[in-house]
């Protein structure tokens, strides 16, 4: 049978991301109300919404509508830069790059298709320009806004969150935003333990996994990190997208076996159209990994 990933399902192409109407990003609240649901059904959206729940099921059904966003291709050394500077904001990413795929979702997730503009740098056959001009640290991501350029996906994340319009996606309640910062916190130490175990027997993946159960045992309001979906979610999800498949393939590992949380969690993830928009192919990753880390071991 085949086992539902965050990046689809092994062994099948990737379901169409536009092919059915489903939740889009659950935010903590707009900036006038909050949703006390996390999750809004297909079916849920043909009934005749009213009040709060209107406004909700009305805000998702836009951002459905909305954005049938046609993906440019990646810009190689043979490219020329975009106008820099001109007051276009630009989101620098590769469409390979798990760190530039959790700003990517931000942007989705927040409606900012049409403020923020995609552009895809091949890393393999980077652009010189990108380096001398844009962001010399030379890694993706990287935000063009305001006449500046800034760097680091957790930054961006929230950057983006707090300076720009749309849902909210981090807690104003003091308890959970003070997880929300731990678990983030936790995010290169988690990645780090799991990339450590592709060579050892998985006792590092165990514990990082059985760590991310308990953290998402947390809160009963919603099946995400903090109950609702945030940027926690946002900051791990690219990373367990590739690590799920690879680790079933190759070390036999279904992270999903006795944590019925994260299973979960992976459903609803995948449910997130501002998520789905970006995900790979998990053959993809599975083959990218391998030739990443086996050769290595
Ligand atoms: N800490 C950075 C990591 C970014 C990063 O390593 N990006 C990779 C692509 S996945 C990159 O640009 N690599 C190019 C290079 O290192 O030359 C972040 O969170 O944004």
């Amino acid at each position: 049978m085949a086992t539902s990933t965050l990046g689809g399902t092994i062994g099948f192409s990737q379901p169409s991301s536009s092919s059915h109407i489903s939740v889009y990003c659950i935010p903590f609240s707009t900036s006038r109300f909050s949703f006390s649901r996390t999750i809004l059904s297909p079916l849920e959206l043909e009934k005749p919404p009213s009040g709060r729940r209107a406004r909700a099921v009305i805000a998702v059904k836009m951002a459905a509508e909305a954005f049938q966003e046609v993906f440019p291709p990646a810009l190689t050394s043979a490219s020329e830069p975009p106008s820099l500077f001109d007051g276009t904001t630009r989101l620098y990413i590769s469409y390979t790059c798990p760190y530039a795929q959790r700003v990517w979702i931000t942007r989705n997730c927040k409606g900012l298709q049409n403020k923020i503009q995609l552009v895809p740098i091949n890393l393999q056959d980077r652009p010189s320009w990108y380096m001398e001009k844009v962001y010399p640290p030379n890694k993706v991501p990287a935000l063009e806004h305001n006449n500046e350029v800034k760097g680091e996906s957790l930054d961006l994340i929230k950057y983006i969150d707090s300076n720009f319009e749309g849902p909210s996606l981090f807690p104003d309640d003091p308890g959970k935003r003070e997880f929300a910062e731990e678990l983030i916190d936790y995010v290169n130490s988690f990645t780090k333990s799991v990339v450590s175990s592709f060579k050892g027997d998985g006792n590092e993946a165990d514990v990082a996994f059985d760590y991310i159960e308990s953290a998402l045992s947390k809160y009963g309001d919603g099946p995400f990190f903090l109950g609702q979906f945030s940027l926690v979610d946002i900051a791990y999800a690219p990373f367990i997208e590739r690590f799920q498949p690879f680790l079933l393939e190759v070390k036999t590992y279904d992270i999903t076996a006795g944590r019925p949380k994260l299973a979960a969690w992976i459903e609803e993830m995948n449910k997130i159209e501002g998520y789905r928009k970006t995900r790979g192919d998990p053959r993809e990753h599975v083959d990218s990994y391998k030739k990443r880390f086996l050769s290595r071991l």
